[in-house]
């Protein structure tokens, strides 16, 4: 098998390369790194200097490809068969990206600050850039429901990579700071990429881990 994937199920942005995988029905082997162990985290290291994952190694390309649109980007290129996660139009590839990046940069890290916040130590904790972070949330709340008025996909009729960056930005925002009874189109995509089989799967295997999230204090 030529794919390893390097990640963890319960890593929030790990799910967006297995999401792509389940979707582009692409066998892998699934290398699952345990950060808190010295090994595996220089193992991790030398891979991608950052040492974050996910990372795709590709033994037949010769490649290690990080970071979590850029594996699927690198799917779709290398290994797609009729599933295609970014359009072929340049202008709806552009706006998949567009949306992919919303979603991480407006929604994925305010969520992470939020989480990660309560991990920190004693006397460590941030409460202004949590602030900061739960206000740009409502903010990015508030622009996806108004998208969502006509239900759908993050671009309409079909599946993309932006859906796939939606999945943990919303199901691990939810838990930092909850949609509210307003936000009714909100609450009802989070449930339709619930119910997507692909991502039903990543849920499922994601659920033995989740007494690990950190809880609110
Ligand atoms: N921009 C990166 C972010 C990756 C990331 O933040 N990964 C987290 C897990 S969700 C991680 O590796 N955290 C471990 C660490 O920072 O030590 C991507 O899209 O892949």
């Amino acid at each position: 098998m030529s794919l390893t994937l390097y990640f963890h199920p319960l890593a929030s942005f790990c799910w967006k390369p297995l999401i792509a995988l389940y979707e582009y029905n692409i066998p892998f082997r699934p290398n699952l790194v345990d950060l808190g162990n010295p090994a595996e985290r220089a193992a991790l290291l030398k891979l991608w200097g950052i040492g974050k994952f996910p990372v795709l190694r590709d033994d037949t390309r010769d490649q290690t490809v990080p970071e979590s649109s850029i594996i699927v980007e690198y799917l779709d290129q290398h290994y797609r068969g009729r599933t295609r996660l970014i359009p072929e139009d340049p202008a709806r590839a552009l706006q998949t990206r567009l949306r992919d990046r919303f979603y991480d940069l407006y929604v994925h890290l305010p969520m992470q600050k939020i989480m990660l916040d309560r991990l920190r130590p004693e006397g460590k904790s941030d409460p202004h850039g949590v602030e900061e972070a739960r206000a740009q949330l409502r903010t990015s709340y508030a622009m996806i429901e108004q998208q969502m008025e006509n239900g759908g996909w993050a671009m309409g009729e079909d599946f993309t990579l932006a859906d796939c960056a939606a999945v943990p930005s919303l199901f691990y925002g939810s838990m930092a700071v909850p949609f509210g009874q307003a936000k009714k189109n909100l609450s009802a995509y989070l449930e339709r990429l619930k119910a997507r089989p692909s991502v039903a799967r990543v849920l499922s295997e994601a659920e033995p881990y989740f007494q690990m999230v950190p809880k609110e204090p």
